[in-house]
């Protein structure tokens, strides 16, 4: 199935939520991440990791665009392909590593930061709802930003979330992370469908995948 940029809502990248934009300066730089990666990937290797590992790649310069719109006290609800995120959002890079390599890639926590993920796919939307409801209901000034893939973005969960959160009119933003895969299935392919998700607060920026799903295509013995 193509996949031709005019198929899509929005694909040019993360030109911004609209009426959010600016509110942050990323202090995180492209190669700054990629050698974060680079690094979980080596000490995976080397069997320093205690657990599976999602990386990111190829998606740096979008979300350094994305991340300028968030705040520093907004939450953070996302998935096992993470540790952008985390640093993006101010995470130290030193502790991230820790969690990591402990084992906690999939599920990092740094409440303390505002960060949650998840490794159940659409697990993250119900509890960012959540999170933007109790912030509407406090009258707070603060946002939800919720990441997901495009696999999720499928799914009755993200349907869910989505639905509530505009007929609710809660401060939260969806961005659909679209590398076109769901694990190694051809995610469009396989709906029947390029329907992107694309709506309300939700928008969706498209990449090219730089590593395996999960692991480093190495099979490391612990
Ligand atoms: C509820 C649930 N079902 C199935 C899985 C197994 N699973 C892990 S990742 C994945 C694909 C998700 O693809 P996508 O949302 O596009 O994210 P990507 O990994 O491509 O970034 C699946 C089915 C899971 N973790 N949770
Ligand atoms: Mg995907």
């Amino acid at each position: 199935m193509g996949r031709e940029a005019d198929q899509l809502e929005d694909v040019s990248g993360a030109s911004g939520i609209g009426e959010v934009q600016g509110v942050r300066d990323p202090q995180v730089t492209k190669e700054q991440l990629i050698a974060f990666e680079k690094r979980v990937a080596d000490a995976f290797a080397n069997k320093q990791v205690k657990g599976p590992v999602h990386l990111s790649g190829g998606n740096e310069d979008q979300l350094i665009q994305i991340f300028k719109d968030i705040h520093p006290e907004d939450w953070i609800c996302t998935f096992y392909r993470n540790h952008y995120h985390a640093l993006l959002h101010g995470v130290p890079a030193e502790k991230l590593f820790q969690a990591i390599c402990d084992g906690h890639s999939m599920t990092l926590q740094f409440p303390e930061h505002r960060f949650f993920s998840t490794a159940i796919v659409g697990g993250q939307l119900s509890i960012a709802v959540g999170i933007a409801a109790a912030l509407k209901r406090k009258d707070c000034k603060r946002k939800v930003w919720v990441f997901c893939g495009d696999m999720a973005a499928m799914g009755g969960a993200y349907h869910e979330a989505h639905q509530y959160a505009r007929m609710q009119n809660l401060p939260i933003y969806f961005w659909i992370e679209d590398n076109g895969l769901s694990c190694n299935t051809p995610t469009y392919e396989c709906w029947g469908s390029e329907w992107s998700g694309v709506n309300y607060k939700a928008k969706k920026y498209r990449y090219e995948r730089q590593y395996p799903h999960v692991g480093i295509s190495q099979w490391v013995q612990f």
